[in-house]
């Protein structure tokens, strides 16, 4: 069982700036989370972190028949990016859509997610536990496909 972690834009400042609203864990923080409760559940992870859109195309491109899930945290690039959109229709690899902060309470312009449609799924406002939680709906997706 082999789940890619994808993250978009400046979540690479996570802990560093607006503690207010992500909070004073790191990327580096919620991906040794992750890494933990992986093993413990023996499944293999990859996870990366881009601010450019192309990159995150390229890596969900090349997903397919490599991994088994993606879950991924599009970032601002939820609400934008059709790329996203398409690349991840196009791959075939069943997708689990995340986000640290509750998207839906905040600003109108977050409310929409471009990437939501083609995912199977959307856990939103749980903080660093969104990624935990992201993880065992991976799972779960496989087993139960
Ligand atoms: O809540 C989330 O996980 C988001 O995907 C985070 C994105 C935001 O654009 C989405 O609407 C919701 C922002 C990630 C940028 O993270 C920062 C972290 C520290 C300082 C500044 C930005």
């Amino acid at each position: 069982m082999k789940i890619l972690f994808l993250n978009g834009p400046n979540l690479n400042l996570l802990g560093q700036r607006e503690p207010e609203i992500y909070g004073h864990t790191t990327l580096a923080d919620i991906e040794a989370n992750v890494r933990e409760r992986a093993d413990e559940l023996k499944a293999e992870i990859d996870f990366r972190q881009s601010n450019l859109e192309g990159e995150l195309v390229g890596w969900i491109q090349q997903a397919k028949g490599k991994f088994d899930v993606i879950v991924i945290n599009a970032a601002a690039y939820t609400h934008t990016s059709i790329a996203l959109r398409d690349a991840i229709a196009a791959t075939g690899v069943p997708t689990i859509e995340i986000h640290l902060s509750n998207v839906h309470a905040r600003e109108e312009f977050r409310h929409k997610s471009l990437i939501a449609p083609v995912c199977r799924g959307q856990i939103t406002g749980f903080g660093h536990k969104s990624y935990i939680l992201g993880l065992e709906a991976a799972i779960d997706v496989k087993v139960s496909k």
